[in-house]
């Protein structure tokens, strides 16, 4: 694979005089337009500047679904003495196609480890009015970003496992829950993802080992859906749930709205795919006091519905693999029988 296809580029944003705007990128090969350079600043530093003129410590994920692609941003300041506060803002966005969101996902920490180092960098070449020195370190970078996608890749494509089995799984709960740094932080193959543009959706798998049977060992195949964007859920439900084989809802464990709308989710889960084997899933536990549902809300709700029920931080990965455990056992149990 063309890993060009993969990363679309580097793009380093300031806030200048006339406001955000792109100052260097790559590639210069005209494949990042005005029109993209244009959005990627505004929305980086527009993001950056929401947080009340704090600078996020974090990088964030931004998507730019308009131009089918997804990125990572990081923030950082440049001493400016002309500025207010003697600081001006910008940001280094790492452009990806949105093919492969998973790569994002799952290599966030390391991205954003090299993120920081870069920036330090660029604000050292920008004290020095190094213009020229700015320019080659965003230049290496993305030399050195295709240089770690080729290591990735060789280090994914070895020892495929075979798969005895496959099963569809699909993943619905409400914006900003955290279903998708659920599903694709621990993703198996993050250059394999798939994304169908006319459902909105993503869809990536996951190969988990349930141990023996009968002296054999046995693996199961999930693919994952995920829906990507905003897109209305009610267009394409039917080609989302169909052929569905486990509904995992999410919510979010420090928002309660997102628990109260469990029902509805599960309502249209349901009415397309009535006794499919469904999670419950309360997500986000790291964030201890922030917590608004309790396990035991959480559990009473899952049994209402005849679902089981997890808690989870797809952050620290904490039961992740126990959830995609449990899903393939349960589906062999369900449907082993009948064939696949
Ligand atoms: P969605 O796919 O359900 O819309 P995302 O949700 O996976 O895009 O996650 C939304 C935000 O929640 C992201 O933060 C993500 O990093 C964060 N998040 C997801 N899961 C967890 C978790 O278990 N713990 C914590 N602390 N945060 C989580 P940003 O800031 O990137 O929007
Ligand atoms: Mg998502």
């Amino acid at each position: 694979m063309e890993l060009s296809s993969v990363l679309k580029g580097v793009v380093y944003s300031q806030f200048g005089e006339m406001g955000p705007e792109a100052y260097i990128w790559f590639p210069q090969d005209g494949t990042l337009d005005s029109a993209i350079l244009g959005l990627v600043s505004l929305k980086s530093i527009t993001i950056l500047q929401g947080e009340e003129g704090q600078v996020p410590e974090d990088v964030a994920v931004v998507p730019f679904p308009k131009y089918r692609m997804n990125s990572i941003v990081s923030f950082f300041s440049l001493p400016d003495t002309e500025a207010r506060g003697g600081e001006r803002d910008a940001t280094l966005c790492i452009l990806f196609s949105d093919k492969f969101s998973s790569i994002i996902y799952k290599h966030l920490e390391l991205f954003k480890e090299q993120m920081n180092t870069i920036s330090k960098e660029i604000v050292k070449r920008e004290m020095e009015g190094d213009l020229a020195g700015s320019t080659a370190l965003i230049q290496e970078f993305h030399a050195s970003l295709l240089e770690n996608l080729r290591s990735l890749q060789e280090a994914e494509v070895e020892e495929p496992k075979k798969a005895d089995f496959k099963y569809k799984v699909i993943v619905v709960g409400d914006p900003a829950v955290g279903k998708t740094t659920l599903l694709l932080r621990y993703v198996d193959n993050c250059f394999k993802e798939i994304y169908i543009p006319t459902v909105g959706v993503n869809v990536s798998t996951k190969q988990v080992d349930v141990g023996t049977s009968k002296g054999q060992n046995i693996n199961v195949t999930l693919n994952l859906w995920d829906l990507a964007g905003q897109k209305s859920f009610l267009h394409l439900r039917r080609m989302y749930l169909e052929g569905a084989n486990a509904a995992i809802i999410v919510y979010d464990s420090t928002r309660s709205e997102t628990f109260q709308n469990i029902k509805s989710w599960f309502e249209e889960v349901n009415s397309v795919n009535p006794k499919i084997l469904g999670y419950i899933i309360g997500n986000k536990i790291d964030l201890l006091k922030q917590r608004k549902v309790s396990t035991k809300q959480g559990k009473t709700v899952a049994d209402d519905l005849g679902f089981k029920f997890l808690e989870t931080s797809a952050k620290t990965g904490k039961n992740i693999p126990t959830l995609f455990k449990d899903i393939s056992r349960s589906i062999l149990t369900k449907y082993k029988a009948i064939g696949t």
